[in-house]
């Protein structure tokens, strides 16, 4: 992959911090330095951050790697550090979240309250007989109640596994099976697009097929009729009705906080496991570093789905542990307009917005006049997380949504790595449109050839990290073979060249001339076009900076001639023309714009316009179905789509042509 196109790391705009942020920014530029002196001390001190019964002993045992162990005999309470401690220091009365239902119904839940409903959950885990070491499958919407469930679980040391509230009966049941989970917390449904969607059915489902589960928790949310189990007990008949006092016990820093599933491309889930004192250090301090958050002044939105690892570390365990202000949405962003996220911002003055990519494309979709509409003066930091931001897409977030005055983080991380590993820090970097930058203090990330090679600035190959970090994964639940066979046998010792172990993140990076990182999407996506291999972000990116292009999504089929030929999925503009011959002509026209940014190499032989793209629940196109349409085949596994529909629209299209 070395020999890449040069067009995205081209890219010449940049971008300086605001003055007055970059004078009052919570971290400077002597962190990268302090880090790169003494890593580990510089990760104890962050570990300082937390409130620990025990202090550790040793900072980082990696006598027996990959597996890692972080804060070695130290000991604490995550529950305490989000909720107790903030509350002890005076500062109950202070909002944690501003809930906001997709109805429109709202609730305010300060510290104090919050550490009452936590409080009386974990009393209720605890009558129900989890305790420590058990597992507990949370599948909720997005109520104030999955974060209550989760810091419980913490609280009493159950290791949860949040199931996306939407997956099907078969992805419910096997991540419970293979967790072996005592317990489901559910609800009987919650609102998207307007409606009461049921969640129960799927969970009564999965439970029949799951004899672990010995109760299943049910939040009433929706009011909607419920069947009833005997194993079943209502939220507000148990938890609401315990005693809000409960002391929080400290765990080991290796005691197992959650596993979280990621679905891969091919074989069954993952479980990651993550661990304690590590996992909290590490999203504490980039919560605080990468969003300068202010805790006394921000009002911080973080638009993911708790189901995701985004809403694990950066709507629960982040900014709880750094006592921030937040709101929390349940529904989807155009019900019941496609203005909901900016009134929502106005409405709470939120500082600070954390999103994807796939969203803001949306928002370009819909208009430049909807966000208009509104005063986002409020805002001071943007984020963006999920996916490679197309230069296009963040020039557009930078200036309507930003209105150019705000910095942009582009956070690069995995499910795996916990927290953010790859980002500007806004009172530091003087940013690109389109490139996460560099690692953060204290992270060391790489771009290396198929040799493990680093490669020159200029060069492009594959992702790595070369040191552990605090909040890394600790093996893949139940499975140490394939945590290491996933991660670790790529490159390095690992894969028995030298003794240095390298994690392999499966994704494809290019450094720029100032050795600034761009990524290019998952290595299984380079497609190789007569002998060239063509990242899908860039073919992506290049169609989008055609001002008729909203979205697009790039794959490689298979020719007989070139080996694979580029086909290119695209969502016009919502004011473009795409009937007859209009139609036609832009497929010529999008064609020739990507041959002209990019080469002709990289002219796609098939340009499809579509109204839709299949994704997953937390926005990344499933290219793999994509595939399957380009190569005339039947679709594969489409249990983590968010909308199946969606695949039938563009099927019939290529069917016919269109
Ligand atoms: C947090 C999260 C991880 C994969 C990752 C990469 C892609 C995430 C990105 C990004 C480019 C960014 N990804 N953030 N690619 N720029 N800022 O998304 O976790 O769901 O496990 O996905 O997402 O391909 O390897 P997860």
């Amino acid at each position: 992959m070395s020999e890449t196109l040069a067009n995205l790391s081209s890219e010449s705009r940049q971008f300086p911090p605001p003055e007055a942020l970059a004078a009052a920014a919570n971290v400077k530029a002597e962190a990268y330095e302090e880090a790169a002196t003494d890593r580990l001390a510089f990760w104890a001190q962050q570990a300082e951050r937390l409130t620990w019964s025990k202090t550790w002993d040793q900072v980082l045992d990696w006598s027996n790697p990959p597996f890692a162990k972080w804060f070695v005999g130290g000991e604490l309470n995550i529950a305490y550090n989000c909720v107790d401690r903030h509350v002890e220091a005076g500062r109950g009365d202070k909002v944690a979240i501003h809930w906001e239902g997709e109805p429109g119904d709202t609730r305010t839940i300060t510290y104090a309250e919050l550490l009452k409903l936590v409080s009386q959950a974990a009393n209720t885990l605890t009558d129900l007989g989890v305790g420590a070491g058990d597992r507990v499958a949370i599948y909720l919407p997005m109520i104030p109640e999955a974060a209550v469930a989760m810091l419980a679980c913490a609280r009493v040391g159950a290791t949860h596994s949040v199931v996306f509230g939407g997956f099907s009966v078969s992805a419910l049941s096997t991540r419970i099976q293979d967790a072996d989970a005592k317990l489901v917390i559910t609800a009987d449904g919650g609102y998207r697009r307007g409606k009461p969607s049921a969640l129960k059915p799927t969970v009564d489902e999965a439970v029949a097929q799951c004899p672990s589960i010995e109760n299943v928790l049910v939040v009433r949310r929706t009011g909607q009729d419920v069947a009833w189990t005997d194993k079943d007990k209502w939220w507000h008949e148990t938890v609401e009705q315990a005693s809000p006092e409960h002391k929080a016990q400290p765990f080991d820093a290796e005691h197992p906080l959650f596993i979280l599933y990621t679905s891969g491309t091919t074989g069954k889930p993952k479980g990651i496991l993550h661990t304690t004192g590590g996992y909290l250090t590490q999203v504490s301090y980039t919560h605080n570093a990468v969003f300068d958050l202010k805790p006394e002044t921000d009002v911080y939105w973080c638009t993911a789905d708790i189901g995701w690892v985004t809403g694990h570390s950066y709507i629960v365990y982040g900014p709880l542990s750094n006592g921030a202000t937040q709101v929390m949405y349940e529904g989807t962003p155009d019900t019941p307009g496609r203005d909901r996220f900016w009134q929502i911002v106005d409405k709470y003055k939120v500082s600070i917005l954390y999103t994807a990519p796939t969203l803001i494309r949306t928002m370009m979709k819909w208009g430049d006049d909807i966000p208009a509409g509104y005063d986002l003066s409020s805002l001071r930091v943007l984020g963006s997380v999920g996916e490679p931001i197309n230069p296009e897409a963040w020039m557009w977030y930078r200036e309507n949504i930003g209105r150019n005055r705000t910095p942009i983080v582009d956070t690069w991380w995995q499910t795996e790595t916990g927290g953010v590993m790859i980002s500007p820090l806004p009172g530091v970097t003087a940013t690109k449109p389109g490139s996460a930058m560099t690692a953060l203090p204290g992270i060391t990330a790489d771009v290396v050839d198929d040799q493990a090679q680093s490669v020159p600035n200029g060069g492009g190959g594959f992702l790595v990290l070369r040191d552990p970090w605090p909040s890394m994964l600790r093996t893949i639940w139940g499975d140490d073979k394939r945590f290491i066979d996933t991660y670790w046998s790529r490159f390095g010792a690992g894969a028995g060249t030298g003794d240095e172990w390298i994690y392999f993140a499966g994704d494809g990076a290019k450094k720029d001339d100032d050795g600034a990182l761009w990524l290019l999407g998952r290595v299984d996506d380079v497609m190789l076009v007569s002998g060239h291999n063509i990242s899908t972000t860039e073919v992506e990116s290049a169609l989008v900076s055609h001002p008729s292009v909203a979205e697009s999504a790039v794959v490689g089929a298979t020719d007989p001639t070139t080996g694979q030929a580029i086909v290119a999925f695209v969502i016009p503009r919502g004011n473009v023309d795409t009937e007859g011959e209009a139609g036609e002509q832009l497929n010529v026209e999008l064609r020739n714009h990507v041959a002209k940014t990019l080469g002709p190499i990289a002219k796609p032989r098939q340009i499809m316009l579509v109204p839709e793209l299949p994704k997953t629940r937390s926005g990344k196109i499933m290219r793999r179905l994509l595939k399957d349409v380009a190569e005339n085949r039947s679709l594969g596994d489409v249990t983590t789509l968010q909308d199946s529909a969606v695949m039938d629209l563009i099927s019939k299209g290529m069917n016919t042509g269109k």
